[in-house]
C-alpha cells in the first residue's frame, strides 16, 4: 500500500469510529443510596409510590438478582469505577470525610473507558472515594479526583450527606466559596466556633447519636468538624433540586454528542430531609417521603431526555449503592414509622449485612426500542457494568483492566438469561459470602450477629452458612451440615476468587 492509500484507510477507519461512536447510547446510571430491594413499588412496595422508577420497569428490564459489590457505600463504588473488588484492595473501607482519593489515578476506570470511547463524561451527586492527596486544602485546588480518573465534570458531594464538609465541589473547586470565609475540615477534634449537636442539641432541626453530633450545618448535626466556607454551605432540603438541575444541565450541553452521567443521588442516605414539596406524601415520615423525593428525581431525567429528543438513544441503569437502613444516625422516626413497609422485601438483613439485604438492590436497565420489556433472574453484579459498557462502546479490555468485571451485555439487554455463575458479596468489616443461582455461603466470621443501634443482623456467625436462596430467599434455613459437598464447593470457589480476578477464572471455567 501506498503512503496515500494508508492515510485514506486511516481516515475511513477513524471516521468509523465516530460514527460508531454517534451510535452508541448515551448511558445515565442513577445510583440511589442506601435504597433496598423493597423500597419501591415496582419490587413491591405499597406504602409508597415510585411512579416514575416504576415507568422505567415496565418500558425496561427489571432484575431480581442483581448485586451492589458491597454493603456499604465506599467499596461499592470502588468496585463500579474500578471494575475491582474492593475487598482486593486496603483503605477501601467507609471513607472518612477527608480520606486521600483512594482510587489510583493511573487506572483504568470506568469513566477512562467511556472517554476513549468519544464520550463525554460527568459525575453529578455523591462521591465518597476520597479527594486529594492527603491533607486536603479545602481552599484551593482539590485533586486528584473524579476528573483525574476520567471524569470531563463533576459537581459532587465529598464523602455522606452527614459528613463534613457540607459544601459541593464542581471540577477541581469548592463551588460558592468566599475567599474572605476559608473552610476549615477536621475530623476527631473540634475545629472553629460553629455549635456542635452535642453542646447545642437545642439548635437541632433532628436529634442524633454520639458520631452525627458534631458540627451542626443547617440545623443538622454532623460526623466531623467544619468551620467557615459559609456561603457555600448547602441546603439539605434542597439537595435533590440541585443535584437534579445540575444533572440536566450536563445532558443540555451534550445532547449533540454521547454522554456517560454518574447520576449519584443523595437520597435515601442519612440525613433524611425531604424538600416540603415532599414531605407528608407517605405515612412513613422523612424516611418514606424521601423515597417520593427520589423518585421524582428519576422523573426529571426520563422527562429531560424525552423533551429533548433522547430517549430512544439513552439507556437509563437505575439501581442502588447497598441495601436498606432504618436508623442510620438521627431520630428521624424511621424506625416508629416503618409500619408494614419492608425496605428490603423479603430479603434477611440489610445495609453493612452478609445477608441478601445487604447487596441485593433493586436494577432497571431502560432502552426505548432496544429492550423488551419485561422481568430478568440473570444474576449480575454492578461491577460487570464496566466490561458490559466497554462492550457497548466497542473498547477492549486488557487484563490489568476491571479484573472481576464480566461483560453481561446480553442479559443487560435481555437477550439472553445467563448471567453470572457466581457473584462475590462484601460486607461490612470486609466479611465475604459468594451465591451462585441457587446457594449462598457465608464464610464464618467473629463479631456480633445483631447491629443492636440499627437493628440489623449483620450475617456473621461463628460457624459457616449455606443458605439455598433460590427457595429460601429469607435465608432460614441453614444447611451446612446437611450439604457438605456444596459447602466445600462454595467455599473453595471463594477462596480461589479471593486469589485470582474472576474474569480471568471466569473466562477458564465458562
Ligand atoms: C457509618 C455511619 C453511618 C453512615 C455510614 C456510611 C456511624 C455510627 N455511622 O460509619 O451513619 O454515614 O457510615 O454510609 O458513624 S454509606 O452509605 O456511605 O456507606
Ligand atoms: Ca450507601
Amino acid at each position: 500500500m501506498n503512503i496515500i492509500a494508508v492515510v485514506l484507510v486511516c481516515c475511513a477507519l477513524s471516521a468509523c469510529t465516530v460514527t460508531l461512536n454517534k451510535q452508541s447510547p448515551n448511558i445515565v446510571l442513577i445510583y440511589a443510596d442506601d435504597l433496598g430491594y423493597g423500597d419501591v413499588s415496582c419490587y413491591g412496595a405499597t406504602e409508597v409510590q415510585t411512579p416514575n422508577i416504576d415507568r422505567l420497569a415496565q418500558q425496561g428490564l427489571r432484575f431480581t438478582n442483581a448485586y451492589s459489590a458491597a454493603a456499604t457505600c465506599t467499596p461499592s463504588r470502588y468496585a463500579l469505577l474500578t471494575g475491582e473488588y474492593a475487598f482486593r484492595r486496603e483503605g477501601t473501607g467507609i471513607a472518612p470525610g477527608d480520606a486521600p482519593l483512594i482510587i489510583d489515578p493511573s487506572r483504568r476506570t470506568l469513566p477512562d473507558v467511556f472517554s476513549e470511547a468519544g464520550y463525554k463524561t460527568g459525575i453529578v451527586g455523591k462521591w465518597h472515594l476520597g479527594l486529594g492527596s492527603g491533607n486536603l486544602d479545602w481552599n484551593g485546588e482539590i485533586k486528584p479526583g473524579p476528573l483525574e480518573l476520567g471524569f470531563d465534570y463533576c459537581f459532587i458531594i465529598p464523602a455522606t450527606g452527614d459528613r463534613v464538609p457540607c459544601v459541593f465541589v464542581e471540577n477541581h473547586h469548592v463551588a460558592g466559596l468566599e475567599t474572605n470565609d476559608p473552610i476549615r475540615v477536621r475530623y476527631g477534634k473540634k475545629i472553629g466556633e460553629d455549635p456542635t449537636g452535642m453542646e447545642n442539641p437545642e439548635l437541632l432541626k433532628v436529634r442524633a447519636d454520639r458520631q452525627h453530633s458534631e458540627t451542626i450545618v443547617n440545623g443538622i448535626s454532623r460526623i466531623g468538624y467544619m468551620a467557615g466556607g459559609n456561603a457555600a454551605r448547602w441546603v439539605d432540603e434542597k439537595l435533590a433540586d440541585v443535584l437534579t438541575e445540575k444533572a440536566v444541565s450536563f445532558i443540555d450541553k451534550h445532547k449533540e454528542r454521547p454522554f456517560f452521567l454518574y447520576f449519584s443521588l443523595h437520597d435515601i442516605h442519612v440525613p433524611r430531609m425531604p424538600n416540603s414539596r415532599f414531605v407528608g406524601r407517605t405515612n412513613m415520615g422523612a424516611r418514606g417521603d424521601v423515597i417520593v423525593q427520589l423518585d421524582w428525581c428519576v422523573g426529571e431525567i426520563i422527562r429531560t431526555l424525552e423533551s429533548r429528543g433522547l430517549s430512544d438513544n439513552t439507556m437509563i441503569i437505575f439501581t442502588s449503592d447497598n441495601g436498606p437502613v432504618l436508623n442510620d444516625g438521627y431520630m428521624d422516626e424511621a424506625e416508629e414509622r416503618v409500619g408494614n413497609h419492608k425496605m428490603a422485601g423479603p430479603l434477611r438483613g440489610g445495609k453493612y449485612s452478609s445477608f441478601e439485604g445487604g447487596t441485593r438492590v433493586p436494577f432497571i436497565v431502560w432502552w426505548r426500542d432496544h429492550i423488551k420489556p419485561g422481568v430478568s433472574d440473570a444474576l449480575i453484579s454492578q461491577i460487570d457494568l464496566f466490561a458490559s459498557f466497554a462492550k457497548i462502546t466497542g473498547q477492549t479490555l486488557s487484563d490489568q483492566d476491571a479484573g472481576d468485571s464480566i461483560d453481561l451485555l446480553p442479559a443487560l439487554l435481555g437477550k439472553s438469561t445467563d448471567g453470572r455463575k457466581y457473584i462475590v458479596e462484601q460486607a461490612m468489616g470486609g466479611y465475604l459470602s459468594i451465591r451462585d443461582r441457587e446457594w449462598k455461603f457465608i464464610a464464618p466470621g467473629p463479631g456480633p450477629e445483631l447491629m443492636k443501634d440499627k437493628n440489623i443482623e449483620t450475617g456473621r456467625s461463628p460457624v459457616p452458612q449455606l443458605y439455598h436462596v433460590k427457595y429460601d430467599i429469607g435465608e432460614k434455613e441453614n444447611q451446612a451440615e446437611i450439604q457438605p459437598e456444596k459447602l466445600g464447593e462454595m467455599s473453595e470457589r471463594l477462596k480461589r476468587i479471593q486469589q485470582t480476578p474472576d474474569r480471568l477464572i471466569n473466562s477458564q471455567s465458562y
